[in-house]
């Protein structure tokens, strides 16, 4: 059946839908649609690491090859220098930037190097917001404690305290730095309820609060002149024989050529993983979030967390097909968008945590309760109309020009018609093992941002990300500045690569994937 006839049950059965409040689940029922449900419970799609850091420990097997793939770096590298740096920042998203702007400040000589452009990252995708408690009814503590709950109590309590104490601070930051929030009409910030939180803690800039970060941070980096390596993929780190970290390689993708960065200590802020595109999920992450920094992190020797847990946003595009997995934002949700099978029903309290809104998507579609594209594709409806149909028409619009935009450009009007979406591949909820101060196991080597784990438990709450890049990323440059200001810039070897091929060679590892990805697998090759 044609996409718009499909439609027809959203607009039919809104009247009557609107009468209705959907209870969340109880905590047995939560657990049980998630274990059967939920992506991270299929086993089949799993199976342990052979060697490093995690051995014996269970992760999807897209993360697992690269993890004990092969470096694209021989063991005869000329290791000589090209360029010397205190601090080497690799990822040019709100990580990256923000590591490199308070390095900077507190003295080091800083080189950012990012593989594509500076700015592209997941940061420009988070649209619906950031959680900081700034309101008189809320307080970092109540923050925490919905956080922790969100992560199934598996969050890293120090990481998470010093996330939410940092908040308000960084709000500050950001605001002197230009960034523009949405206030309410007596001038303060405005915030919104996101899922999963017990009070309204979103800060926002319309549903584009993370490229409005983004234009903001990028700027500054300009401003300071901090020095910029752009297309140039760190592919593997440098240490000084005693597992220190000394700096990196990179290469150069547009001479084709390795480069070597000396530097006192690296911050890899080189975010997320979706274009692995784990059990052939759909993506709405950047085009280069192919999980470079934990490949080599691990070869590193720095261990890993909750690398088994992956969050699948609830609101991906199904339709059109150019959308397909692109963010659709948690935003209009809470704004009240319900979601609505193929009978006309709501299934889910749609602000419930994403874990749980996921699962119960794919259950509506597994038992057949899902709309099924021409193109045999399946998803439920979100129903936009219905923001215009309760606040009044434009509102849509006026809340959402990104959104309205998106769809806009495919000749769909969301104002009028509703949204077909499924499960988008969003978030890697674990990364490399930090500290407060965002360090490694390995020392001299720092993580911010999505590239990090432990902070979020094994499930993400909405508007979390981008606090957690910009509080561990200050942390991270700040300390590494610090750390770096009277050290000597220690020996560039590559003995730790030597050890891990070893160990590779020991436990039957595979030298047909070569890791760091850089790029997605269907990049058209170098
Ligand atoms: O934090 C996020 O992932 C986010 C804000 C996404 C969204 O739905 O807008």
């Amino acid at each position: 059946m044609d996409i718009h006839a499909l439609q027809q049950i959203v607009h039919k059965t809104r009247d009557e839908r609107r009468k209705q409040t959907i209870p969340k689940f109880s905590p047995a029922d939560r657990d049980q649609l998630i274990t059967k449900f939920h992506p991270d419970f299929r086993e089949a799609a799993y199976r342990p690491i052979k060697f490093g850091p995690n051995a014996g420990e269970m992760t999807v097997r897209e993360l697992a090859a690269l993890l004990e793939g092969e470096s694209p770096v021989s063991a005869d590298l000329d290791l000589t220098p090209q360029y010397q740096a205190d601090v080497l920042v690799v990822g040019g998203g709100g990580a990256g930037c923000a590591a490199a702007l308070h390095a900077h400040a507190a003295g080091a000589k800083v080189i950012l190097a990012t593989k594509l452009r500076l700015g592209d990252s997941n940061t420009v995708m988070a649209q619906g917001g950031m959680q900081i408690a700034v309101t008189a009814e809320d307080s970092p503590v109540t923050h925490f404690l919905d956080t922790l709950k969100g992560g199934h109590m598996k969050n890293d309590h120090r990481l998470l305290k010093t996330m939410v104490e940092e908040g308000p601070s960084i709000a500050k930051w950001l605001l002197s730095l230009g960034v523009i929030f949405d206030r309410d009409g007596d001038g303060n910030l405005h915030v919104k309820k996101g899922g999963g939180s017990s009070k309204p803690r979103l800060i926002t800039a319309s549903d584009y609060t993370g490229l409005e970060i983004m234009r903001v941070l990028k700027d500054e980096v300009l401003n300071q002149k901090i020095q910029l390596l752009e297309f140039c993929a760190a592919v593997e780190l440098l240490s000084d024989g005693n597992g220190t970290c000394t700096g990196a390689v990179m290469r150069d993708m547009d001479n084709k050529r390795f480069i070597v960065v000396a530097a006192k200590a690296v911050i890899l802020a080189t975010g997320g993983i979706g274009r692995l595109h784990i059990q052939g999920f759909p993506t709405s992450n950047h085009y280069g979030a192919t999980g470079d920094g934990l490949s080599m992190a691990y070869r590193m020797g720095a261990k890993l967390m909750h690398i088994d847990t992956f969050q699948y946003h609830p609101s991906g595009a199904v339709y059109p097909e150019q959308l397909i997995g692109a963010l659709v934002t948690e935003g209009i949700r809470s704004e009240g968008g319900h979601l609505v099978n193929a009978r006309g029903e709501r299934f889910v309290n749609e602000l419930d945590t994403r874990d749980v809104v996921s699962s119960s998507i794919i259950r509506e579609c597994e038992e057949g309760r899902g709309i099924r594209t021409m193109s045999g594709r399946v998803g439920v409806w979100l129903d936009t109309p219905l923001l215009d149909v309760e606040q009044g028409p434009g509102t849509l619009r006026k809340h959402f020009p990104a959104m309205v935009t998106q769809f806009e450009r495919f000749g769909i009007d969301i104002s009028k018609d509703p949204v077909l979406i499924y499960p988008t591949l969003h978030y890697q909820n674990g990364g490399v093992k930090i500290d407060t101060n965002g360090e490694s196991d390995s020392k001299n080597l720092f993580v911010a941002g999505e590239a990090s784990g432990g902070l979020h438990g094994r499930n993400r709450l909405m508007g979390n990300s981008l606090l957690d890049l910009m509080v561990f990323g200050k942390r991270s440059g700040t300390t590494a500045a610090q750390r770096v200001g009277l050290m000597k810039q220690g020996r560039l070897t590559l003995e730790h690569l030597t050890k891990f091929r070893a160990e590779a060679k020991k436990h039957g590892g595979s030298s047909s994937v070569i890791s760091p990805m850089v790029l997605p697998a269907y990049a058209k090759k170098e």
